[in-house]
């Protein structure tokens, strides 16, 4: 299969914009022809495929519409869909404020700022964390299991998901019938689609039966009448965890539809013999409404989703589908150079890619991101959670939570320049959420206005600190989302949205206005700090905890906030005496300082080289480098030379997320190369699975969307009002194209290249405008083109 190549092109201005696109653009369908159909990859370079079924759970392949989730597995005699309801979590309402932690808080900085950080650690944990000091879990909804009689060896077997159309297929022949069947979690008629064909008539056969960890029971609804769907319906509450009792109704429905043959029902089994199709519909509800409201009719609402997608054809139900995904999809395309070593299956292709050979599998990583924030955080849906939707647990790492003190915003940092802004609704409801129960955390235990949040977050919106001190007093959860949704601002300009989110900015900021407090150790006037609090999750030499004062990543985020909020009130003319208040405070914020190996200081005291884990996870006080943009290779060189040395100090080698992190930051240093090299390091079995998710090990989604946002930072970057082109692309990138990404102001950028310099680019607004560019090391003001 002879693959396209780009062409080499002479750079030429504009005129030849749209030529030069069409040149580079690569086929959607490889041409057909390849006899070798188990060998190669014949389909869409976009596809994830391999040989053989998955035989665990790191290489099934994910499908989602948002809410729906399920894992493919492929096996040939025995299919397995292990299922995920997104609402589907432990326990229910409740509240788990401390009402201790206020009267203990002034003793608490007195330790800190005394420097008795293990007895600060020791009264915090006695009396400010949460009740219960653990949050509840995320779990899993059950399994599909449909067992096919296989009498013969199996050939041309083939699993794949194509990332175009949300779709994933297997096919194999057995005695001479090639059987196929295709798999989507629609997110128009909200069920999972299953619909099985053969090439030959009255060849389908299975038995039907769903299983759950959950108090759940199975029972069959049989046809009524000859044409009329035959079903499984499984019915359940949800568990008790951490004291906190299961409050939660669900139901899983399932309905199969076939076409000729014999279908017949067990005890809790659906059984069809030799039809010529089936196709199978699953709906899945729970009780939950929103956090503090749990009165839905689960029974009600997957009864009327089958109904509906049952008076519907396969046909319609899928183009509906194809509409729907490919809308958001299909806005950014990406080429960085195709090779031979695409006709490889994605398992093997992970192998090799930090050999260099392989571009087209970054490609694939970064619209795999795209797809999976597409299929787990759609408007309706629950955000992205350390495992986005999937997860086949009861118990999963870390209860498959939202962790703010990275994770969860990292989560969403491909949504905007990856031109998905729709994907970030839930995030933007779950922080609306959180600014009325962290009112309530803020109010009891720190007597402050405003609202906040720690280190964790679940379904029910909890805010108190968890787990324990070193990790959960961190009080800067919620004034980090404020920074997503503010970029969300930043990147559509849409007033209307900011109007929304101002409340919570403003709420941010004032729980701080009333709770940073002056450091009796710092001279000067510049002395405010947050305590007591913590550089997430690195322990620092003076104690056995984390706990301290004014970290500084803390103040990172501060100065971001305060002047977010700051430049929202003034936008919408609001709150002149309180925003002058606001910068009154900010100016007061203790500095970011630089330590003795000329490294960005993590914490007020230079301890950083003498931190237990110099290389920790966690690059918390780089925030100010990505995501923020307080540090600058154009604006701050000093800061950012810091920065540089504290990244080198801190090495590539960390966690899925941790590694992917440092691709961006590596990007912001305008490090092209070193940042590949890390994105090899995450694009490996250390740090991919076979099925291409992230690990942390163990699986967490983040990484796949902190890679993702990291090739774009190579590619493009937008921050403080400059547009510049390919600020960090490596050497081994020297020719490819882009279109679609976005930048902050409202922009669209298309860019295609050659031997490593921009040949050309467009770059589109909704309104006339101009903006500055940084193109080839030039920088210059251009018109952007109107958008259509
Ligand atoms: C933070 C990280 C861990 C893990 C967890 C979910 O606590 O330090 O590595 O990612 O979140």
């Amino acid at each position: 299969m002879p693959l396209r190549k780009i062409k080499t092109m002479k750079a030429t201005p504009f005129a030849l914009i749209c030529l030069l696109t069409a040149l580079v653009e690569f086929p959607q369908r490889a041409p057909a022809g390849d006899s070798a159909a188990n060998i190669t990859n014949q389909q869409s370079p976009l596809c994830l495929w391999y040989r053989q079924p998955a035989t665990n759970w790191n290489e099934a392949l994910p499908l989602g519409n948002g809410r729906l989730g399920a894992m493919i597995f492929g096996g040939v005699e025995r299919e397995h869909l292990q299922l995920n309801e997104d609402t589907l979590w432990a326990g229910g309402p409740y509240d788990p404020v401390n009402t201790n932690a206020f009267a203990a808080l002034p003793t608490v900085r007195q330790l800190v700022f005394a420097g008795k950080y293990d007895e600060a650690d020791k009264l915090i944990g006695n009396q400010m964390m949460a009740v219960p000091l653990r949050q509840l879990p995320y779990q899993t909804l059950g399994d599909l299991f449909l067992e096919f009689p296989t009498n013969g060896p199996v050939s041309d077997y083939r699993r794949d998901l194509d990332l175009d159309t949300a779709m994933a297929t297997v096919s194999y022949t057995v005695n001479g019938v090639h059987f196929k069947r295709e798999y989507f979690s629609s997110p128009v008629d909200q069920v999972i689609v299953v619909q099985l064909t053969a090439d030959q008539p009255g060849k389908i056969s299975f038995t039907g039966r769903i299983t759950t960890p959950q108090k759940a029971s199975v029972t069959v609804e049989k046809s009524k009448g000859a044409h009329a769907p035959m079903g499984l319906v499984m019915s359940g509450v949800n568990g008790n965890a951490q004291g906190i009792p299961g409050a939660l109704k669900f139901q899983g429905r399932i309905a199969v539809m076939a076409t000729g043959g014999k279908s017949e029902a067990g005890a809790d089994t659906i059984a069809v013999a030799n039809a010529d199709s089936v196709t199978l519909f699953f709906a899945a509800a729970t009780s939950f409404k929103n956090y503090h409201d749990i009165r839905g009719n689960p029974e009600g609402i997957t009864q009327k989703q089958i109904a509906a997608a049952g008076k519907k054809t396969f046909a319609n139900i899928r183009a509906a589908h194809l509409a729907a995904h490919q809308k958001l999809f299909r806005r950014v395309e990406l080429n960085l150079g195709e090779t031979e070593a695409m006709k490889l299956p994605t398992d093997e292709r992970i192998q090799h890619f930090a050999e260099g050979h392989d571009p087209q599998l970054a490609t694939l990583y970064f619209q795999f991101a795209r797809y999976l924030l597409i299929s787990c955080s759609r408007p309706g849906s629950q955000p992205a959670n350390l495992q986005g939707l999937w997860n086949d647990s009861m118990k999963p790492p870390w209860d498959s939570k939202y962790t703010i003190n990275i994770n969860t915003e990292m989560n969403y940092w491909p949504a905007e320049p990856g031109n998905l802004p729709e994907c970030v609704e839930p995030l933007t409801q779950m922080v609306l959420d959180l600014t009325q129960t962290g009112a309530r955390t803020a109010k009891v235990m720190y007597g402050a206005r405003g609202w906040v949040v720690h280190h964790n977050t679940d379904l029910w919106r909890a805010t108190a600190p968890v787990d324990g001190p070193r990790w959960g007093m961190w009080p800067m959860g919620g004034a980090w989302l404020c920074q997503n949704l503010w970029e969300h601002y930043l990147f559509s300009g849409d007033k209307k949205y900011l109007r929304r989110i101002y409340p919570s900015i403003k709420g941010a900021a004032q729980f701080f206005l009333d709770t940073l407090v002056a450091d009796p150790n710092l001279p000067g006037p510049a002395n405010l700090v947050t305590c007591p609090s913590l550089s997430p999750e690195n322990r620092h030499p003076e104690s056995k905890t984390s706990i301290c004062a004014g970290p500084t990543m803390d103040l990172e985020i501060l100065r971001d906030l305060f002047a977010n909020c700051i430049r929202a009130g003034e936008i919408l003319g609001q709150d002149q005496d309180f925003l002058r208040q606001v910068a009154a405070t900010r100016a007061r914020l203790a500095p970011l300082q630089i330590g003795h190996a000329g490294q960005l200081q993590e914490w007020l005291k230079d301890w950083d080289l003498e931190a237990q884990q110099i290389q920790h996870r966690h690059v918390s006080h780089l925030y100010g480098l990505f995501p923020s943009a307080q540090i600058d290779v154009n604006t701050t060189p000093e800061l950012a030379t810091a920065a540089k040395k504290s990244l080198e100090l801190r090495g590539d080698q960390a966690t899925g997320w941790g590694t992917a992190w440092r691709i961006n930051l590596w990007a912001r240093l305008h490090d092209g190369d070193h940042a590949l090299s890390v994105l090899q390091s995450l694009l490996s079995p250390r740090c991919t699975y076979p099925n291409l998710l992230d690990s942390c090990p163990p699986f967490q989604i983040d990484g796949n969307f902190g890679g993702a946002a990291g090739i774009m930072e190579m590619l493009l970057q937008s921050q403080n009002e400059e547009i510049q082109l390919l600020p960090a692309l490596p050497r081994a990138w020297p020719a490819g194209h882009v279109r679609g990404l976005r930048a902050r102001g409202g922009f669209e950028v298309d860019i295609a290249w050659q031997d490593g310099k921009v040949t050309s680019y467009r770059i589109r607004s909704k309104e006339p405008r101009e903006v500055t560019v940084r193109v080839n090391g030039v920088v210059k003001k251009v018109k952007a083109e109107l958008m259509k």
